[in-house]
């Protein structure tokens, strides 16, 4: 089977620095594969894929060195299959607030016997004749933990098996905490759930918006960072055009 190499960047204790996509487009989805990230966030929680602009960005990122991973729009058992069978090499699932929904995650994304994933899916034959005895080793299963709920319950989280990173949220965490991003509290907050994360033997991740703030998490020990968007990579070309211009 391919190998993730996100999952083996990680195992010899280096970070994976990623680029986060939400406009919905494959052409830009290509562009961004062959640019040299190490893996491609799809948000399809905030971000504007229909599922066949989804299909046809996880088909161009196919040939490229880029892992392509998926963030579904909620922890749903057919739709975490649907993803992992169009040639999603991981899930990151929002809003994980219990080991129970930890649990249903990892059910919904790893065959029996590490879960309950129904085989099927025409493009794994892409992978390799053995995805099926491969795929519980090489898909991603990452938690995201952003409510107050899932902070006081992070450790059983973690300890769930099969989950392989915790991924903050840090706009969420800050909305539930009642706090600034930045403050003592939510800094605590993001300190306590990587010491999480390491305790438990897994890693953790952070969606950064900027290639600094990424260099400063992978830093603190943060293994599956973003670098930033193709929204924010925009957003900041049309400023700096429009400050040249003088407008
Ligand atoms: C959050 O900050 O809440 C996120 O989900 C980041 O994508
Ligand atoms: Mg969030």
């Amino acid at each position: 089977m391919k190998k993730n190499t996100v999952l083996e960047k990680i195992e010899r204790g280096e970070p994976a620095f990623g680029f986060s996509l939400g406009s919905g487009s494959p052409l830009i989805a290509e562009l961004v594969a062959h640019a040299g990230f190490d893996w491609i966030w799809l948000d399809t929680q905030h971000g504007y894929w229909d599922e066949s602009e989804l299909l046809a960005a996880l088909q161009v990122i196919f040939p490229t060195d880029t892992t392509p991973i998926v963030r579904p729009g909620s922890n749903e058992f057919y739709r975490i299959g649907r993803l992992l069978d169009a040639g999603a090499e991981g899930v990151i699932v929002p809003m994980v607030n219990s080991p129970e929904e930890a649990a249903a995650a990892v059910y919904a994304a790893r065959y029996p016997p590490a879960g309950g994933r129904s085989g099927g899916g025409a493009r794994l034959s892409l992978f390799g004749d053995d995805y099926f005895e491969k795929a519980n080793d090489e898909v991603l299963v990452a938690v995201m933990i952003e409510t107050t709920q899932a902070l006081a319950a992070v450790d059983e989280i973690a300890a769930v098996p099969g989950v392989d990173c915790l991924f903050i949220g840090p706009g969420d965490l800050r909305a539930f905490l009642q706090t600034q991003v930045g403050s003592a509290e939510h800094q605590a907050a993001i300190a306590r759930i990587l010491d999480a994360a390491n305790n438990a033997g897994i890693f953790a991740g952070f969606p950064c918006g900027a290639v600094e703030d990424a260099i400063r998490r992978a830093d603190e020990g943060f293994k599956l960072v973003t670098c930033a968007s193709d929204i924010s990579s925009l957003r900041a070309g049309l400023t700096s055009a429009l400050e040249a211009l003088g407008r």
